[in-house]
């Protein structure tokens, strides 16, 4: 509700058209198009819009820092599937939504962002607070308008809602001036409509491109399918499992598309990549197809392209037509939604014997089955690897986590195991710092009965963690384990591997985090060793309120296997040691 407690509802009955303020009709618009939560922080030029806010049943989460409202937006929309919401003022308020937008931009993620202007008059005259919003954005927006007429505000809204969410969705931004608020005009829901959309003229899979790709897979001995983000966007799970299980194909993941197959599926190979599972990377580079589904051969995932599953055909099953041969050189290519596309395919999918190649791929894994440090005895160190993999114990696996950017976020990748969609939310493209906290928020303002966690570097928590203050206000639930290794890791580990070992500039130091979190009401607690790990996590979860743990873990580890950038994909660095470490009783 807004913010106001006297909350009158406006009569703005969507059916029948109705003179409102152009305030009125920007909160109409969005209760129109089923919003209940927004994100955002007032101030001069969008005053009129607030003033107008508790007349419309719409909660507002009021932020700490703009980039904030940006992440809870992008936030809300990977738990929810809907498109997320944030709210700014002009000048310094969208120019501090431009990191959260570049976010959303990068991993496609549907949002609308709302932003105060200066009043039509003054606009170009370096007014109090004016910059150009719509061409600061222009560049990381899928689309953005500048709408200074009252009566163009509900269609703006309408076709921003629609833009962001069709075909490849990603962030819109609208920028209302302020008289455009101020001013009234006969709001009418239903003619605001935007025509339909209307798809690319590419995006129409022809009967000639299926029967290539069912050819192929048919042939295939040793065929791999790439599952990517583009499965959760299209909501393509089940054609996914079906296609795997029916052709007995092995699945391999982004980062980005984790939990879009089952982690504990017989045919989840787990993840591909910079980072990946080794077995995974050489099964791609021996195979000879890949089914890409909804993923876009982003570099962290390919390695360098010239060898990079040379022996392999490549199908490339994608909406939108200019991911097509942008990075790697497809075979057949079927633009259009990977939902449709995939039920257009299976009927033309046969049974397929595919025990050779999946028992080829478990020799490929021998003993690396086993993760590298997972298992270490309880020295009395703490590892990350230690947290991840008793967080996702413990919680059953079901929990919604957000990462921040870093060694953290490898290692959660690597040993929390997704099932479930939607319940990875971590920033891929952008790989942005900060992400993590107020991402939780909006993925538990989306998802109230889910359990959220907040998983985050020391250094990332500090670049948000004002947002502890929004937690408190809102009185939201979420628990935060911050991996403490005094360092930015992933920086660090950088130069330890490629620029001999000079810390210049990432040893970190950090507040009491504890101390941090009580200061905002918010209960806590540090755990130095693995005995302590599962109480403590217990603690924070049966907490009524939300809960900080602060784990010290390792200064010195680092994330293994790791791809070297312009190394061939199977041309990983491995943990150092002889064998890989056997699993302990305590961990089965
Ligand atoms: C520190 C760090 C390390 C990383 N290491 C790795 C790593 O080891 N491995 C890894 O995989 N990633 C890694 N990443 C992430 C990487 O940078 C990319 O973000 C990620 O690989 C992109 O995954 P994606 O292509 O599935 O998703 P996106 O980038 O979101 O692309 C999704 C694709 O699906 C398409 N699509 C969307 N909707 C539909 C639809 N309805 N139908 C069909 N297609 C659709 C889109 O057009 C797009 O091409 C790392 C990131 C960081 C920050
Ligand atoms: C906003 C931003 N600035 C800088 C970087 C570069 N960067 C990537 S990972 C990383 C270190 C992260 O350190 P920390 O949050 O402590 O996580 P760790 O790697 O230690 O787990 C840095 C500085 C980034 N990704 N984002
Ligand atoms: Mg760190």
């Amino acid at each position: 509700m807004g913010s106001n407690a006297n909350t009158q509802e406006l009569n703005a009955d969507l059916a029948t058209p109705t003179r409102l303020t152009g305030a009125e009709i920007l909160w109409a618009t969005l209760v129109g198009e089923g919003v209940s939560d927004v994100f955002g922080y007032p101030g001069g030029a969008i005053l009129p819009a607030y003033d107008a806010l508790r007349k419309f049943p719409i909660r507002h989460v009021l932020v700490r820092h703009e980039q904030g409202a940006a992440h809870m937006a992008d936030g809300y929309a990977r738990a929810s599937g809907k498109v997320g919401v944030c709210v700014a003022t002009s000048g310094p308020g969208a120019t501090n939504l431009v990191t959260g937008i570049a976010n959303a931009m990068l991993d496609s993620i549907p949002m609308v962002c709302i932003t105060g202007q200066v009043s039509s008059k003054v606009l170009g005259t370096d007014a109090f607070q004016e910059v150009d919003i719509t061409g600061i954005t222009l560049p990381v927006t899928k689309h953005n308008f500048l709408v200074n007429r009252t009566e163009d505000i509900a269609p703006a809204i309408r076709y921003a809602f629609q833009i962001a969410k069709s075909g490849r969705p990603g962030p819109v931004l609208v920028d209302i001036t302020k008289d455009a608020q101020q001013g009234t005009a006969i709001f009418d829901f239903a003619a605001a409509k935007p025509r339909p959309y209307r798809p690319h003229p590419m995006l129409h899979v022809d009967e000639s491109g299926l029967a290539e790709a069912a050819d192929l897979i048919r042939g295939a001995k040793r065929p791999v399918i790439l599952a990517g983000h583009g499965v959760l966007e299209s909501g393509a799970m089940e054609q996914l499992r079906t296609l795997a299980e029916r052709a007995q194909i092995p699945v391999a993941l982004t980062l980005l598309g984790l939990g879009a197959f089952p982690a504990s599926h017989a045919l989840n190979l787990g993840m591909m990549g910079m980072h990946g599972e080794a077995w995974v990377n050489h099964a791609i580079q021996e195979a000879d197809l890949l089914i890409a589904c909804g993923m876009r051969f982003d570099d962290r995932v390919t390695g360098t392209i010239a060898t990079y599953a040379t022996k392999a055909k490549k199908i490339h099953i994608e909406v939108d037509p200019a991911e097509i041969n942008k990075n790697v050189k497809i075979d057949v290519a079927l633009v259009g939604d990977l939902r449709e596309v995939l039920e257009q395919l299976l009927p033309r999918i046969p049974g397929r014997d595919g025990a050779v190649w999946l028992k080829t791929i478990d020799n490929i894994k021998g003993a690396a089955a086993v993760r590298d440090i997972k298992n270490l005895p309880d020295s009395g160190h703490l590892y990350a690897a230690h947290v991840m993999h008793d967080l996702w114990r413990i919680t059953g696996g079901k929990a919604i986590v957000a990462t921040d950017v870093g060694q953290h976020q490898m290692w959660e990748a690597q040993y929390f195991h997704h099932e479930q969609p939607r319940t990875l939310i971590t920033s891929g493209g952008l790989g942005t710092m900060g992400f993590a906290l107020p991402a939780a928020i909006g993925a538990k303002v989306a998802c109230p009965d889910s359990e959220v966690w907040v998983i985050a570097g020391d250094g990332g928590f500090q670049m948000t963690s004002a947002e502890l203050c929004t937690i408190a206000q809102e009185k939201i639930k979420i628990n935060i384990a911050i991996i403490n290794n005094g360092f930015l890791g992933m920086v660090r580990q950088w130069q330890e591997f490629f620029y001999d070992s000079n810390y210049e500039c990432t040893p970190l130091l950090s507040p009491d985090f504890v101390k941090l979190a009580e200061a905002h009401g918010i209960a806590g607690r540090i755990v130095r060793t693995r005995a302590e790990l599962a109480e403590a996590v217990e603690e924070a979860r049966s907490a009524p309120g939300a809960f900080l743990l602060n784990f010290m873990v390792e200064q010195e580890d680092s994330v293994y296997p790791m791809i070297p950038v312009g190394s061939a994909l199977h041309e990983m660095i491995r943990r150092p040691g002889k064998d890989p470490l056997l699993e302990t009783p305590e961990d089965k």
